[in-house]
């Protein structure tokens, strides 16, 4: 057992026992080590025979399928609840444990901080001034992950859990050390075996992770087939800019279904790409209906530019919007209307848009 394992043990014991409920939150948009080992410390609290209350206050929109369908499925037997949720179970004597995140602005209780009595932080990611202040933190930066750290703890407590719990953990450590390439050590082959040994299924874990796969080939092919994508050059006569903007469909196959989820992630990878300041990406989610995501990186209000379509608007940086229609040539086309009209900058929202020469066209 390591020395940071030892001690959440020790912390963990003595915080839960002083408590009158446990609440656990990970990192916003959870991933597979977030939500493995904030399931297993739900585990743990209840062995001490406290309430436990895992918080995620993420939508639907950007969540891994794999993430979602584990919250699905033990969101009544984990307490799996919002923000919103946790304000009203909220008592003076609520204990928080932080679980693979030790940052202020990575938390959804961010500004709740204060309304804990105590608070407990588990992690292996290096911190910064933005650390959340408590005495009670154990950031072992040599552990492969929280789930490493946490199967060690259940197993020296001899708590009982079962097959799934297995599967999230391994879930957790295959994903922070890239299936054991990175940051991998004898205790986290350890760790593996005591979940092996608990039943834990490589088999599902894997498919956790196919899903993924078969997403982002969807994607990719989505964002560079070509003729797919058209690069835009636009003057932002109001920053003196010319700024590059993206627009993708399925051009070859433009009724072709895809999921919100898809979208939405084709149109934040664009803007991973230098040819991309904004980024539309327009798609069908279902017969009639079109799918507009609109991203920025630049000084470009996306929001903006939505909100003078129906049913569409945003923030400045990330904005949509869902128009029932089965030309989507024709909201693409509009789109570029509303563009031409007027670039919006998030850095002089007052000013009223002035016409936007397109300055060039071009097709991948
Ligand atoms: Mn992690």
């Amino acid at each position: 057992m390591s020395d940071s394992a030892k001690r959440i043990k020790e912390l963990l014991e003595k915080s839960i026992c002083n408590s009158s409920k446990v609440f656990i939150v990970g990192h916003n948009t959870p991933d597979y080590d977030s939500i493995g080992s904030a399931l297993a410390l739900s585990i743990i609290a209840k062995n001490y025979g406290k309430n436990a209350y895992i918080i995620v206050n993420d939508n639907d929109i950007g969540l891994d399928p794999g993430i979602k369908k584990i919250l699905d499925e033990n969101k009544k037997i984990h307490n799996i609840i919002s923000l919103e949720e946790c304000h009203s179970l909220i008592d003076e004597h609520s204990l928080l444990i932080a679980t693979d995140v030790n940052k202020k602005y990575l938390v959804s209780v961010k500004n709740d901080l204060d309304k804990f009595s105590d608070i407990l932080v588990i992690d292996h990611h290096e911190e910064d001034k933005e650390t959340i202040p408590t005495t009670k933190k154990i950031v072992d930066l040599s552990a492969s992950s929280v789930s490493e750290m946490i199967t060690q703890v259940l197993t020296s407590l001899k708590i009982k859990y079962d097959q799934e719990i297995a599967n999230y953990l391994l879930a957790g450590i295959i994903l922070d050390t890239k299936s054991y390439q990175n940051n991998t050590t004898a205790i986290t082959h350890d760790a593996t075996k005591k979940l092996i040994q608990k039943g834990a299924d490589l088999d599902y874990v894997n498919s956790l992770f196919l899903t993924e796969f078969d997403q982002e080939g969807k994607i990719e092919l989505l964002i560079h087939t070509p003729g797919n994508t058209i690069f835009q050059e636009y003057e932002q006569s109001s920053l003196l800019k010319t700024r590059n903007i993206t627009f993708t469909i399925n051009r070859a196959s433009p009724g072709t279904i895809y999921q919100k989820l898809d979208i939405a992630k084709a149109a934040d990878k664009m803007l991973k790409f230098r040819v991309a300041d904004a980024s539309f990406v327009l798609g069908f989610l279902k017969e009639n209906m079109v799918c507009i995501s609109a991203r920025s990186r630049s000084d470009i209000n996306v929001g903006q530019i939505m909100g003078r379509i129906d049913y569409c608007g945003g923030n400045a940086k990330n904005a949509g919007g869902l128009i029932e229609t089965d030309d989507i040539f024709a909201v693409e086309k509009k789109l570029m209307k509303e563009i031409q009209w007027g670039l919006p900058s998030i850095a002089l929202p007052l000013e009223e848009p002035p016409i936007t020469k397109v300055k060039k066209l071009r097709k991948a």
